[in-house]
């Protein structure tokens, strides 16, 4: 029978208590502690007040909780002594139908596991939509996590525990995050487009103007077509922007802005960018199909290049709209020697109207952004929601240094203008003097030595460097220093170097006024406030050039694992982002 919050908040302790039992496995105790933070306001309250509770507890009180568990596909299924729930995940995931060398390999993997950590291998086998993982994703997760270390399987497997205990309190509560799981189903349904090489591997690789590229903004145009948007098409750089019009629309109404990009880097996750997107379309979608206009009108974009993968292109989809669109990007070459200009031709896009892109800020009253949060802050606080304080500024270089090459065998140690070890040198630098600061992050993502021999002294070595902090003085003093030491190894070793600045974008604080708008939705979904710089760029810092911004970071799954396959987040926490969300344009545009 269906609870509800207004009887577990007005029931006794003993009844309450019991209103929760096995949410836990075998560990009341964690209700006992939570019911007395009542009342609560909503679900994802409740769920957190647990969660405290067993964070507040003692390192033993962990371990039991760890140990109460059964192993997946273990001794306690074998001999059917699971509790119900346990029973109803592990069969839901097909544990109970284990062919022979799936269920061996579980059972040797419990074994080392066991052995290895003293408490069984916990993993939420319902998955991050609710609807099972696949035996075999229950296989490739626990090879990965068993070769982990204590300190993080401890606390993983407790953050398992958590979305088990999720999963159990929405059974309970009879909550669907229906509109999360909408949300999330869309993701999965737009990463079926990759870039050739990679879609043939199952990686996501999504690049710009690519026909993959272009069948994302196809179905991203039809999804809002399909969601009640007044217009929608796609611009000159193939932007994809939709329009929600106001409650009495004229040329005078304002718009909210809103958005984050469908690119993406080579063999990354399905999220990052594309939740930004699909947030918002939802939100319009339920507007529309209760009828609801608003005071300002809602522009969603869909920005069709962030990432700077095909070309060194950074935030090209929002840097049209403020007007940065560079047309020297025009004859960029990608490594096919394609050039951008070309790529857009045969887009079928309209250069001649870039320039018309540009938005007059007067016609906004802000932007905001919805993204994964790419880091692990919130998925080891248990937050499902974090606002955005900074958008962290960044600067980055592509560097070829020249050297001389030469023989492996006969050139001696001390007469080499070896380029790899100069760049090499200067990596460690780079990491040892980021480490000196906080919140500083420099990095190498790309390096090679072209036409090098496994026997040839490497005179040539082209890398990129990517230089980021959240204040500009601070940023700049980073990348002033790396520099210097590019230079003075370079001297040293007798070598030469070219360098090309690719980006350079300053930090971005969250408009105040904005950012409360943001604060005021996550405590309206019933979580405490946590404020956290963004380490990451993203549209909104391109945005904020003309008009003020604020950002909501959704929590990410598997320590928040971003630009990688394994970056993902639940369908519960995309709800609770569609809910905030949907509050904030109440109060932003509405009220
Ligand atoms: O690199 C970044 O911070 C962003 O994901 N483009
Ligand atoms: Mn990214
Ligand atoms: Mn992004």
């Amino acid at each position: 029978m269906r609870l509800t919050l207004e009887q577990l908040n007005n029931a006794s302790d003993t009844a309450a208590s019991s209103m929760l039992k096995g949410i836990y496995e075998h560990s009341d105790w964690i209700a006992e502690i939570s019911i007395t933070q009542r009342p609560f306001k909503t679900l994802a309250g409740l769920k957190y007040a647990m969660m405290q509770a067993v964070s507040k507890a003692s390192k033993d009180s962990k371990l039991s909780l760890l140990k109460a568990h059964p192993e997946l596909a273990g001794k306690a299924m074998v001999n059917n002594a699971l509790t119900s729930e346990s029973k109803n995940e592990q069969t839901k995931s097909g544990l109970t139908h284990c062919s022979e060398e799936e269920f061996q390999r579980i059972q040797t993997l419990n074994t080392t596991y066991n052995h290895k950590f003293g408490w069984p291998f916990i993993l939420a086998v319902r998955g991050p939509r609710g609807t099972g993982l696949s035996r075999a994703q229950i296989i490739e997760t626990f090879e990965r996590r068993v070769s982990g270390s204590h300190e993080f399987e401890f606390e993983e497997c407790l953050r398992q525990v958590h979305r088990i205990a999720e999963l159990r309190l929405n059974d309970k509560f009879d909550f669907i995050p229906a509109l999360g799981n909408e949300v999330w189903d869309w993701h999965e349904a737009l990463s079926t487009h990759s870039d050739p090489g990679f879609k043939e591997n199952k990686q996501l690789t999504v690049t710009y103007l690519t026909q993959a590229h272009q069948n994302c903004a196809k179905d991203i145009k039809q999804l809002m077509l399909g969601c009640g948007f007044d217009s929608v098409h796609i611009d000159a750089v193939g932007n994809v922007v939709g329009r929600y019009l106001a409650k009495s629309h004229d040329s005078q109404s304002k718009f909210l802005m809103t958005g984050s990009h469908y690119d993406t880097v080579r063999n990354g996750g399905k999220f990052d960018g594309r939740l930004g997107i699909f947030v918002p379309i939802m939100c319009v979608r339920e507007l529309s199909r209760s009828g609801t206009r608003l005071r300002e009108g809602i522009e969603v974009v869909a920005f069709a290049e962030e990432e700077g993968q095909r070309y060194s292109a950074t935030f090209l989809g929002s840097g049209a709209l403020v007007g940065a669109f560079d047309p020297n990007w025009l004859s960029q070459n990608d490594v096919d020697g394609i050039s951008m200009l070309d790529a857009m031709k045969q887009a079928g896009l309209d250069i001649s109207e870039i320039a018309n892109l540009r938005r007059d800020p007067s016609q906004y009253s802000g932007f905001i952004e919805v993204h994964i949060e790419q880091g692990p802050v919130l998925n080891e606080l248990g937050l499902p929601l974090g606002v955005v304080t900074s958008i962290n500024g960044s600067v980055r270089y592509m560097v070829e240094i020249k050297g001389v090459a030469a023989h492996a065998g006969t050139t001696p140690m001390d007469r080499r203008q070896d380029a790899l070890c100069a760049a090499s040198e200067l990596a460690l630098y780079m990491e040892q003097r980021a480490k000196e600061d906080t919140h500083s992050v420099a990095t190498i993502g790309q390096m090679n030595i072209p036409s090098g021999s496994i026997n040839v002294i490497p005179g040539l070595c082209k890398f990129s460097m990517d230089m980021r902090a959240p204040s500009d003085i601070q940023k700049d003093k980073l990348a002033g220093d790396i520099l210097r030491k590019l230079e003075e190894i370079c001297s040293r070793r007798r070598l030469t170097y070219t360098l090309n600045e690719t980006l350079r974008i300053n930090a971005a604080p969250s408009a105040p006024d904005w950012q409360n708008y943001w604060e005021k939705a996550v405590n309206s979904v019933g979580l405490p406030i946590h404020k956290m710089p963004s380490g990451a760029g993203h549209d909104a810092m391109k945005i904020h050039e003309i008009m003020p911004q604020a950002m909501l970071f959704v929590r990410g799954e598997n320590s928040g694992i971003s630009h990688n396959p394994l970056e993902s987040t639940t369908s519960d926490d995309i709800q609770l982002g569609v809910e905030a969300f949907m509050d904030l344009l109440m109060s932003a545009c509405n009220s």
